[in-house]
């Protein structure tokens, strides 16, 4: 699988795809604020890149994938709980699969000789935005849950994220005035309206987030001089670093009920997940043991009880 190089490396930006075939994701009346269900990670502490499922507080950890020819990962819930969707070589090149919520009757929904990966899903649940190769470098497309109707979003991108109402992404890509850095930036659902919303050139930004009440993004910028957990409002303002500790804070997930945010840390020196409340305090250890190596969590939202 191409994760670590899809997540930091990619091509240079692109331009707008006219995208009229794209619809508009309609509203929906969503169970915001959400109970929180377990975490979705990948692992490869059983020698080969598999996905795990633990409460919040890392108890009960489920191995949910146990493919030893394939790494799976960047593993997302639906907006209803019930499924997964993640990323797998397992057929000999990187596709997305939609299995169960416990890893089982995992489907290739992106049959393509190229690489795709790093699915989201719109609220509704009817549609995931993803990256492929499938235009001859890495974009933005969007398809149905079955993996018909696939659309060129953008020309570029990487790390894509739905709102919570449907009509806009958030995603990575390289700032235009700064080869060298990366923004977060916005598109509306229909390819139109892309707004650079971390305008940090010459530092990097990725890994956007929506909060549950679409409001606010968390983020992940180096630009305190290492990569830390961020949040900002949506339209880019009162950036606010809450994290601040040695090794890398990164890959960023809001908890269903807005209260947490699930992300991996370098700071004890493993690859290790925590929480942390959106105000950077009361942070708490997810992952059990130095061996657990969790990467790329994501909350399960369930219906609010
Ligand atoms: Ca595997
Ligand atoms: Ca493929």
């Amino acid at each position: 699988m191409v994760t670590t190089k899809f997540l930091r490396y990619f091509a240079a930006s692109g331009v707008i795809v006219a995208s009229a075939i794209i619809p508009a994701f309609p509203a929906h009346a969503s169970a915001y604020p959400g109970a929180n269900g377990r975490i979705v990670y990948s692992s490869n502490q059983t020698g080969n890149y598999e996905l795990f499922t633990a409460s919040a507080t890392g108890a009960n950890v489920r191995q949910i994938t146990r493919t030893t020819t394939g790494a799976e990962g960047q593993a997302v819930w639906s907006p209803n709980g019930k499924k997964i969707a993640f990323t797998s070589n397992r057929d000999g090149n990187d596709e997305i699969y939609v299995a169960n919520a416990n890893g089982t009757k995992a489907v290739n929904i992106t049959n393509s000789p190229d690489a795709d990966a790093q699915p989201n899903w719109s609220p509704d649940g009817k549609r995931l935005v993803f990256v492929s190769f499938r235009n001859g470098g890495l974009q933005l497309w969007t398809m149905n849950a079955d993996g018909t109707k696939a659309a060129n979003l953008f020309a570029g991108g990487v790390q894509p994220s739905f709102s919570p109402d449907g009509t806009k992404i958030a995603f990575t890509n390289s700032d235009p005035g700064a080869t060298a850095s990366t923004d977060v930036y916005v598109i509306s659902a229909d390819g139109t309206g892309l707004t650079n919303i971390s305008n940090d050139a010459g530092t990097n930004s990725s890994y956007a987030s929506f909060s549950p009440d679409g409001t606010a993004i968390a983020f992940v910028s180096d630009r305190s001089g290492r990569d830390q957990i961020w949040t900002m409002s949506v339209d880019g303002d009162r950036p606010t670093m809450i994290t601040a500790t040695t090794g890398q804070n990164i890959e960023p997930a809001w908890s269903p009920d807005a209260t947490r945010i699930v992300f991996r840390s370098t700071r004890s020196g493993e690859s290790l997940l925590y929480t942390v409340k959106p105000s950077g305090k009361g942070v708490v250890k997810v992952s059990r043991g130095s061996a657990a190596r969790g990467e790329l969590p994501n909350w399960q939202p369930l219906p609010r009880r």
